[in-house]
């Protein structure tokens, strides 16, 4: 699998479903695991420590509130983390986005944005970072491009 996508809790798996879908659409191969880095936190060190011996290139990790997995699984690879914060109902995601966003300086996690733009975006950078080294993916996102160029053209016909 090129792409592990891990999230904090089987909660974050509606608004996470849509980074699986668009990789699906890339045709980007994947897994899936709820790894809670506060309830399990001895697997969460076990899966950064192996994800590159796996063959993962990179890992996409969704949390929410004091959203610590994408940092902890980070600080335990040096594999590509690219963060999603969960959109929390205490704080809308703000605590989610600046626990991930915030990383000090020498563990990086490329955090995208809070929700559903960022659980797509998640894939879609993952995806870019896969075709480096792979014509089929490349081709799905420029035909992704295409498209999404092309209907935003089109909406100009609904302006009265
Ligand atoms: C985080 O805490 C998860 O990523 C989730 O977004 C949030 C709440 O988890 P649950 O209490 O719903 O399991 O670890």
């Amino acid at each position: 699998m090129d792409v592990a996508i891990v999230m904090g809790s089987i909660s974050d798996w509606p608004n996470i479903k849509q980074t699986a879908s668009l990789l699906e659409k890339f045709e980007v191969s994947f897994s899936t695991h709820v790894i809670s880095a506060h309830r399990m936190p001895d697997q969460l060190q076990e899966f950064g420590k192996q994800a590159k011996h796996e063959q993962y290139k990179v890992i996409i990790a969704a949390a929410g509130g004091a959203a610590h997995l994408p940092g902890m699984l980070a600080a335990n690879t040096t594999l590509p983390v690219v963060g999603i914060p969960v959109k929390t109902k205490a704080l809308n995601g703000m605590d989610s986005l600046l626990s991930m966003v915030q990383m000090p300086s020498g563990v990086p996690v490329a955090t995208v944005a809070i929700g559903d733009a960022g659980a797509k975006n998640a894939a879609i950078l993952a995806a870019q970072v896969i075709a480096l080294n792979n014509p089929k993916v490349e081709k799905s996102l420029e035909k992704f491009r295409n498209n999404q160029t092309q209907e935003a053209i089109n909406s100009n016909d609904k302006l009265e």
